[in-house]
């Protein structure tokens, strides 16, 4: 395995933060695997002296792309690429985001793309009136061709401006028309998959997965999307980072 890229020189004097630095140089070794799912990672010692930075500095940036979700670490033996997609929670990225983070290729493979009026459920779940033109997008989801998840997402019509041409990730099309959102409800559970579920992903009847629903919001307030999405459970961690609520006053303020 090739360190280049981990071993490249950092600059001092650069507006960029030393760990910041280092963090891409990291993203960039496992986008472009030169650093493997499950490999183990130098130690701090070893990046901080031949870096010449502090370990300060190193760990500050490995602690960043752990929480991302890049890394993992084990106990008493180092770090490591992550092998099962360990995704972020709290972050609001998208799937194909997630996927090229890290050195995946996204693809899609599409079972439904129709422009329908809102039915009752979804009128009241996109707060939308009666009659207004939505899209359905049914998609299973792959990274480097395997299936990972099925995503069901419905989209207000006029956030893609009518039109259903959507390009491999729907985020990308919401932001070429401004409506990318900023904020989102998710809901998860534990599910079984049964029947058409389990055949799509291609898992064996009654493997465990996650249910998952989205509903993201433009900074206006009007949702944008609403997405359930069935994620295999063999393939994913799902992390979140937690901070004592003493100086957090958010609170959710719609229900999912
Ligand atoms: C993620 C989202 C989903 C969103 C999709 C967009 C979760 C659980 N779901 O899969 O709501 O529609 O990304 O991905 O994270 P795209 O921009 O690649 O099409």
């Amino acid at each position: 395995m090739s360190h280049d890229t981990i071993f490249r020189a950092l600059v001092t004097d650069a507006d960029e933060p030393l760990y910041k630095q280092l963090q891409g140089n990291l993203r960039e070794a496992v986008q472009s695997q030169a650093l493997k799912p499950e490999s183990l990672l130098p130690t701090e010692r070893e990046l901080s002296e031949k870096l010449e930075v502090s370990r300060v500095t190193v760990r500050k940036a490995v602690e960043g792309l752990v929480q991302e979700g890049l890394l993992t670490r084990k106990q008493g033996s180092g770090t490591y690429v992550a092998s099962r997609i360990e995704k972020n929670f709290s972050k609001l990225s998208s799937f194909s985001e997630d996927m090229k983070a890290r050195g995946r290729t996204p693809s899609s493979e599409w079972l439904l793309r129709e422009k329908g009026s809102v039915t009752p459920d979804e009128a009241l779940s996109l707060g939308l009136s009666p009659g207004t033109a939505v899209f359905r997008f049914h998609r299973i989801r792959m990274s480097d061709g395997e299936p990972m998840a099925l995503e069901y997402s419905t989209i207000p019509a006029s956030a893609l401006n009518h039109s259903g041409k959507i390009s491999s990730s729907l985020y990308a099309t919401l932001d070429t028309y401004g409506n990318r959102p900023v904020r989102a409800l998710q809901r998860l559970r534990a599910v079984p998959f049964e029947g058409e579920i389990a055949v799509l992903l291609g898992v064996p009847a009654g493997s465990p997965g996650l249910f998952i629903e989205r509903r993201a919001y433009l900074r206006t307030g009007q949702t944008v999307e609403v997405t359930q999405s069935y994620y295999r459970g063999d393939a994913y961690d799902f992390v979140a980072e937690l901070k004592t609520g003493a100086d957090d006053v958010s609170q959710p303020e719609s229900r999912l």
